[in-house]
């Protein structure tokens, strides 16, 4: 009789703990799961980060600073994006939106003179030069420089422009936004 009241205590206690446990852990379980749950859709609902810029399926910051056209590349790396490649006229009329004035964008001819590629290494195709551009010429000061291996654009149309890579000029960075 002894032995049979100790079991049905020790099964008693042990029940009541398991439940209380199972209750706790519940509980917790659930609170973490859901507040984890809101703030990975709350991250998903904005396909760019603050401070970028949607179009299309990608995103586009616009820097303030000027810097010269690598630094622009590698400050754009650092933003785990890139120089903007600008593949159509609809891309194009979206960056005049936002650009204030002359931006670098993702072109040179830095590795061989005359062969514009883009910063994913593709031949530039579609372009959209200024009349006379790229001339491998650039004016600063009412002076002309010859060697001009980077492109910028401004506003407008045909408004492509190769200048001295060297130039502390704004850029443009773009990487893909998050769609789901
Ligand atoms: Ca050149
Ligand atoms: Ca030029």
């Amino acid at each position: 009789m002894a032995a049979s009241t100790v079991s049905k205590d020790s099964e008693g206690i042990y029940t009541e703990l398991a439940s209380t446990k199972q209750d706790g852990y519940s509980t917790l379980g659930h609170t973490t799961l859901n507040s984890s749950r809101a703030q990975h859709t709350e991250r998903l609902c904005k396909p760019c980060p603050e401070g970028w810029e949607q179009f299309s399926s990608k995103c586009y910051y616009f820097s303030t600073e000027g810097k010269s056209w690598m630094n622009s590349h590698r400050d754009c790396l650092r933003r785990g994006a890139d120089l903007v490649i600008i593949e159509s006229d609809e891309e194009q009329a979206f960056i005049n939106k936002y650009m204030r004035d002359f931006n670098w964008i993702g072109l040179s001819d830095l590795e061989t003179e005359r062969i514009w590629l883009w910063v994913d290494g593709t031949l530039l195709q579609k372009n959209d030069w200024e009349s006379g551009e790229p001339d491998n010429h650039y004016n600063l000061d009412s002076v002309k420089y010859s060697g001009a291996d980077c492109a910028i654009t401004y506003p407008g149309e045909n408004v492509w422009l190769d200048v001295g890579c060297h130039l502390p000029i704004p850029f443009i960075c773009e990487t893909d936004a998050l769609l789901l």
